[in-house]
């Protein structure tokens, strides 16, 4: 995309882990509670399940006035007119995915540390994943838990915005911020929960 992106202060993932909810319906409590950006992670379905479950959130977000971007997929989150695509090392690089998913997008680069954050401003990222702060049990093969001090050392010698991601909770929210994250990023926090929606409104309260 051209220009600035500005992130609100909470990164909802879209992933239902191990609770058995549907990503749409899981996706509008998290909109119902206030989040206004959300990313669709869904590691274990093929191409069109998570196509149909990109299709079905993207409107649900437009109504909300939320940005919606898809994990690993750029062809998937064009088709789905999602808003933008998050990208892992291993996936398409950032200006292949431009490529694909056209301009006015959003692409964001998951990084851990220095030189990956460093590499993936220099490939124009509109804002930079960094992790993990905290341990978690969400990611498969995560790397070590660095804390928040990572955060400050990227935001040190990047520009583009910083999605802090690992393990943050309604209670480690604010530090993560304080160390120069422009957002933070949760996935269990929100979702193994018995409500998302309040889960939502329980940190964005705390954040305000
Ligand atoms: N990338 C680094 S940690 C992580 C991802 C996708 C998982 C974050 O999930 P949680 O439940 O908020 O720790
Ligand atoms: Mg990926």
């Amino acid at each position: 995309m051209s220009g600035a992106l500005r992130l609100p202060p909470l990164y909802a993932i879209v992933d239902p882990l191990a609770t058995g909810r549907a990503p749409d319906a899981l996706a509008a409590a998290l909109l119902a509670g206030g989040s206004r950006l959300l990313q669709l992670r869904l590691k274990d379905v093929g191409t069109r399940e998570l196509l149909a479950a990109a299709t079905a959130i993207a409107p649900l977000a437009r109504r909300h006035g939320a940005r919606f971007l898809v994990n690993d997929r750029p062809d998937v989150a064009r088709a789905a007119g999602a808003d933008g695509v998050h990208l892992g090392q291993d996936d398409l690089p950032v200006a292949a995915a431009r490529r694909v998913m056209g301009p006015g997008a959003i692409v964001g680069v998951s990084t851990h540390d220095l030189d990956e954050a460093r590499a993936a401003d220099a490939a124009g990222a509109d804002y930079l994943g960094v992790g993990p702060i905290y341990a978690t049990g969400s990611k498969v093969g995560a790397l070590p838990p660095r804390g928040p001090a990572l955060v400050r050392a990227v935001r040190a010698v990047v520009r583009p915005p910083l999605v802090a991601i690992g393990g943050i909770t309604a209670a480690t929210a604010a530090e993560v911020l304080a160390a120069g994250a422009d957002s933070v990023a949760m996935i269990a926090a929100l979702v193994d929960t018995p409500d998302p929606a309040a889960a939502v409104r329980d940190v964005l309260r705390r954040l305000s």
